[in-house]
């Protein structure tokens, strides 16, 4: 489940572990000084309460959990626009903001898809293991696999389960994203931009860490990421670095964050925003819906640039 407690567990442990640490030296007959073990007692002290204060500052973060509630919408507006992303979830009262059907079905789509064109890339000669660039299907950083999809809400392709599913992301994205050019005094978004840009990446087991980057550095681009499985800290979950998309690269840094979504819940972040994908340590697949919007800026699709395609294979 999706609880502050989880994103916090992290800090928790290092406070919890130097106070064990007190404890298990306090039984030890040390034969070093006792100002030796007075300084040690200090560190570990300081070391303990500048712990608990990291914890207390993530969890008074304002990059929380916005649930539906009045001005839900701003109050992830400000979090995306201050802290670079904001978080979405649906309160125990209301309906998901997600059905699980439609992740169930989505999930096993995008499987099924993913095991189609890793087919046709073995037909070609090249192992699924290695890098490799298709218009279809994209290989990069050890088991990550980027499938583009069509925007179903314009091709309206309502065989597949993504059109329901984009539908149920841009009913939300698209309020949360007009809230932020609101508050910047620009021009809401229409109803007659481009089609955003839309995919799922799966890291299968044994998927590695990526390395930290943002998607790009112009203003006006936002990611938003549907996981279509409950995310663990085994099965790799984004992690972020809050603050990164205004290029700001001194003073305070906040503590970098790795959200555990449950299906269903929504991650919205800046494009700038720095991130990465965690190692997929599980034994399951940990496939991730994303939607890419504009308020002007051109997306660079760095990732899909004139590749070959699959199509008539
Ligand atoms: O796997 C993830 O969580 C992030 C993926 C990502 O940032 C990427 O593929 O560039």
């Amino acid at each position: 489940m999706c609880n502050s407690q989880n994103r916090y567990t992290y800090y928790r442990r290092y406070a919890f572990s130097a106070k064990r640490q007190v404890c298990i030296d306090r039984t030890q007959s040390s034969p070093g000084s006792a100002m030796k073990r007075n300084a040690k007692g200090l560190f570990r002290f300081l070391f303990f309460v500048l712990s608990k204060s990291a914890a207390l500052a993530m969890s008074i973060s304002p990059a929380v959990i916005v649930k539906p509630g009045s001005s839900w919408i701003q109050a992830a507006a400000e979090s995306l626009d201050d802290h670079g992303f904001c978080l979405l979830s649906s309160s125990e009262a209301d309906a998901p903001l997600i059905p699980p059907e439609v992740c169930r079905a989505s999930c096993d789509e995008a499987a099924a898809r993913l095991e189609t064109l890793l087919q046709k890339v073995e037909r070609r000669g090249v192992d699924r293991s290695d890098e490799f660039r298709f218009a279809e299907i994209v290989h990069r950083d050890g088991l990550r696999y980027d499938l583009p999809l069509e925007w179903n809400l314009v091709s309206a392709d309502s065989a597949s389960a993504f059109s329901e599913l984009h539908s149920a992301m841009d009913s939300i994205a698209r309020r949360v994203i007009d809230a932020v050019v609101a508050r910047r005094g620009q021009t809401p978004l229409s109803t007659a931009m481009p089609a955003p840009i839309a995919g799922c990446v799966l890291s299968v087991p044994s998927a590695q860490e990526q390395q930290w980057h943002s998607d790009g550095d112009s203003e006006g681009l936002f990611n938003v990421f549907a996981p279509l499985v409950d995310l663990t800290t085994a099965n790799g979950p984004t992690e972020l670095r809050p603050g990164t998309h205004t290029g700001a690269t001194s003073g305070f840094v906040q503590p970098r964050q790795a959200p555990l979504l449950s299906a269903g819940e929504l991650l919205m972040f800046d494009y700038r925003c720095r991130h990465r994908g965690q190692a997929n340590d599980s034994r399951e697949c940990r496939p991730v819906a994303y939607v890419v919007y504009s308020t002007g800026a051109e997306a660079r699709d760095g990732n899909f640039p004139d590749a070959a395609t699959l199509a008539w294979d």
